[in-house]
């Protein structure tokens, strides 16, 4: 009775809260890696377990984590992500009834609170699916392509141009990797703290062409430590991405609410809920 007692536990909001304290106790703990935070690749993961999403036939997204399983932890996009699910392999040790898809999903949602962005509301109900649920390749977006591209895989997963827009500005946050996707170096100064300096960025400075052996992208012309990459500009040169880019350079919380709204959504493509409403999880900070 007892052992069937366990397996019918019903987790609750204050036992996913634990997990998204150890999540953002982890990511601090980065030391010399990066900008001393794991928070962007957390983050990375996240949006690449859900950006598999196809609207057309309902395939893809953050339910079943197929990211575990080759070839699609093995896809060209994926490329360093394997550091991020070591960590999240760290929490599910300590909390083994948490499913890999609410597990990675709430390690998006701790990484964007913990480096002060916004509040995303969120649910558990992913379960872990297997190999044969894997999402063939080429349903990221591709940094060396147009407008045209980045529409398009917006649109597949059933987002807006203004969506997607919000969507890129998590690009605050991070860095590119030579030796994972062979671009090189971060959008912003402040890489480990959630801004809307992306969109000021892009249309504050002048952007121009890194002259280097690497894939084409671009740099700052003045301190040629910031960089964008091709998939970045176009938010500068199509009409509509351009009028949302602005809007969101000049209102700095508009752009939070929309990230907020964008990215919750993003992390619940094609994921099953019963009818419970989201939570909002505390922040450490919100703890002490
Ligand atoms: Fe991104 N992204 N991303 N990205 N992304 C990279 C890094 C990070 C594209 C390409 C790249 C989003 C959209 C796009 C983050 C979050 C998000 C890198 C570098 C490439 C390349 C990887 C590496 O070398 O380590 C392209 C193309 C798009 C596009 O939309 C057209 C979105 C929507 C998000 C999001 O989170 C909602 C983050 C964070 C990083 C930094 C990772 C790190 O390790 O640092």
């Amino acid at each position: 009775q007892a052992a069937k007692a366990a397996v019918n536990y019903t987790p609750t909001k204050a036992d996913y809260q634990k997990v998204y304290n150890r999540i953002a106790e982890i990511m601090d703990d980065a030391g010399e890696y990066d900008d001393g935070s794991y928070g962007p690749v957390l983050l990375r993961l996240a949006w690449h377990a859900s950006g598999t999403y196809d609207k057309a036939t309902n395939t893809g997204g953050s339910n079943y984590a197929t990211m575990r399983f080759d070839p699609e932890a093995l896809h060209a996009a994926n490329a360093g992500l394997a550091v991020a699910r070591g960590l999240m392999d760290q929490v599910k040790r300590e909390f083994p009834w948490i499913s890999y898809g609410d597990l990675w999903t709430l390690g998006g949602v701790a990484a964007v609170q913990e480096m002060g962005g916004p509040k995303i509301p969120w649910r558990p109900g992913r379960i872990d699916g297997y190999a044969r649920d894997a999402t063939p390749d080429g349903r990221l977006p591709d940094a060396a392509q147009g407008a045209g591209h980045v529409k398009e895989i917006f649109a597949r997963m059933g987002f807006t141009d203004q969506e997607a827009v919000a969507l890129c500005g998590a690009h605050a946050l991070g860095r590119c990797h030579r030796d994972r996707s062979g671009y090189d170096g971060p959008w912003t100064f402040s890489p480990t703290t959630f801004t809307n300096d992306y969109y000021t960025l892009l249309f504050d400075e002048s952007w121009v062409w890194k002259k280097w052996g690497g894939p084409k992208q671009l740099e700052d012309k003045k301190t040629r430590s910031l960089m964008m990459l091709p998939t970045d500009y176009v938010l500068t040169q199509d009409t509509h991405f351009k009028k949302h880019a602005k809007a969101y350079a000049a209102d700095s919380a508009l752009f939070f609410r929309d990230f907020s709204a964008a990215f919750a959504r993003l992390l619940e493509l094609g994921v099953p809920f019963a009818a419970a409403e989201p939570w909002e999880m505390r922040s450490l900070d919100e703890q002490k």
